[in-house]
């Protein structure tokens, strides 16, 4: 039997890196659409992929091109397309709410409408956000709670997920939304606050540096492993029926949570080393998100069995592991 041929957007982020890997152990052929830079610079742009890389074809091609991203799907005609790829940063959001806006809902315009006319049979996932719900009227929010979004990104996210769910209204494109909550992995940037604390206080026990500057200690979130959550995508598009599907764990801590349980990992009290940095606030904060995935258990089967205290025990000792590595790399 001829092999399923996947797409992703974002291919070279944390998602679609543990989606490359899913995918390959599942005898998919997979594709990714790259910037031309990462390509010319893989050392630094596609270092998660690494272990997949030659498994996979890179296109490159722009999700402001509407030309690029029809030369790439007129040739990898998917049966599948994860639209992974986004201006993913809400602090950013505010300093270029033009720029994320334009990617963001642009960029899931162009995928679907290509997607459209060239290959109306493949299923479409889109990356939707618990941003969608920002200042939420319950907790926990489910698939039904209104969208009250607080940032252009959290706007972004409610425009695509429109945008996802009229392709499959009108045009009866298998278009799926997950509304992920917060996941991470130590293959997070380091601009998100869970890599921030476990990388500062790695560095800080390792003598490299001396405090972390930190916003809002009070935010609460609902924080899971992002390799857990890919699977929740591939389900998605398994179902003969489309639909839209919170992923989350169902439980939330604060980021002041976050910082007590990392530092202590490596032996320090936070309190000694975090500071408040007003200018790190949001100008307008999302207080707290806790999702209910009981529709994504009941209909597409998933389980998230790992706990809080797993995930941040992970981060710190990858981050660990690469700034032992680092200290005792000889000087070039
Ligand atoms: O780690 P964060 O930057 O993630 P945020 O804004 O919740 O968004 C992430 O999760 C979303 C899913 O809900 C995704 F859609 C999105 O793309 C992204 O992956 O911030 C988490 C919380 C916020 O309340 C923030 O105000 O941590 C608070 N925080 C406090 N001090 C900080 C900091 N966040 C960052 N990044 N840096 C700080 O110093």
């Amino acid at each position: 039997m001829a092999k399923r041929v996947a797409l992703i957007t974002g291919i070279t982020g944390q998602d679609g890196s543990y989606m490359s890997e899913l995918l390959l152990e599942k005898g998919y052929s997979v594709h990714g659409i790259v910037r031309r830079v990462a390509l010319e610079d893989p050392d630094h742009h596609l270092w998660r992929l690494r272990n997949v890389l030659k498994d996979l074809v890179l296109h490159s091609a722009s999700l402001e091109s509407f030309a690029s991203l029809h030369r790439v799907i007129r040739s990898v005609k998917p049966d599948e397309c994860y639209h992974l790829a986004a201006q993913s940063f809400v602090s950013y959001s505010f300093e270029d709410e033009f720029s994320t806006l334009n990617a963001n809902i642009n960029g899931t315009h162009y995928v679907l409408a290509v997607l459209h006319d060239l290959a109306p049979q493949c299923r479409f996932y889109f990356a939707g956000s618990s941003e969608m719900f920002g200042r939420a009227e319950e907790v926990p929010q489910n698939e039904k709670t209104r969208f009250h979004p607080r940032s252009a990104y959290g706007i972004s996210k409610v425009a695509g997920f429109e945008l996802t769910r009229n392709y499959r209204e009108a045009y009866g494109l298998h278009a799926s939304s997950g509304i992920l909550y917060n996941h991470e992995s130590p293959r997070r940037g380091y601009e998100f606050v869970t890599r921030k604390i476990t990388s500062h206080a790695v560095r800080i026990k390792l003598g490299l540096a001396r405090e972390l500057p930190l916003g809002n200690l009070e935010a609460k979130r609902d924080w899971g492993h992002a390799r857990e959550y890919v699977k929740a995508m591939w389900l998605m598009l398994q179902q003969p029926v489309p639909g839209d599907y919170v992923v989350a764990t169902g439980e939330n801590h604060s980021v002041r949570e976050l910082a007590e349980m990392a530092f202590s990992y490596v032996g320090l009290d936070y309190s000694d080393y975090v500071t408040v940095d007003a200018g790190l606030f949001r100008p307008a904060e999302v207080d707290v998100l806790q999702g209910d995935a009981s529709l994504a258990r009941r209909v597409l089967g998933w389980k998230y069995e790992l706990s809080f205290a797993d995930l941040v025990r992970e981060m710190v000792e990858e981050d660990l592991r690469i700034y032992r590595e680092r200290r005792s790399a000889p000087a070039t």
